[in-house]
């Protein structure tokens, strides 16, 4: 009977002492995500993601004189250059009049800017490594 009380205590206070930890979590916790920042913590404007072989969102929209700052998600090495994945698959590179000169490499979940962009417009990049991976920025006046 002892034995069954001692183990019950032992119990009750490792119970104890996880509600505790637990409670000493909760504000600092809390307090990290407060209102202010909860819009976008992390993910900056003008940031675009890239996950195995694609652009998170196809498209994004900019003001002229801003940047695009890629972001690579995994591990893997994409090369964006210039130019768009044409529907028969094979890869058009076209520096389009106004665009950014672009050709970079991004890897091992490293981030690079594009840009900035000067002037107003729509303006296309691929990524030369990954078929259909394309992203279309376009810059408002
Ligand atoms: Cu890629």
């Amino acid at each position: 009977m002892k034995k069954i009380v001692i183990a019950f205590v032992l119990v009750s206070l490792m119970t104890m002492g996880i509600v505790a930890c637990s409670r000493d979590g909760a504000p600092t916790v809390s307090s990290s995500t407060s209102p202010v920042v909860a819009a976008s913590p992390t993910t900056p404007p003008d940031t675009v993601h890239m996950d195995d072989e694609q652009f998170v969102q196809k498209s994004i929209m900019i003001n002229k004189g801003e940047s695009v700052t890629l972001i690579d998600d995994v591990s893997t090495l994409h090369v964006i250059a210039n130019g768009v994945w044409q529907s028969n698959g094979i890869p058009l590179y076209q520096e389009e009049p106004g665009a950014p000169s672009v050709q970079l490499q991004v890897q091992d979940k490293g981030s690079h800017q594009i840009g900035p962009f000067t002037t107003a417009g729509t303006f296309h990049f691929y990524c030369t490594v990954h078929q259909d991976m394309s992203l279309t920025v376009i810059v408002q006046e």
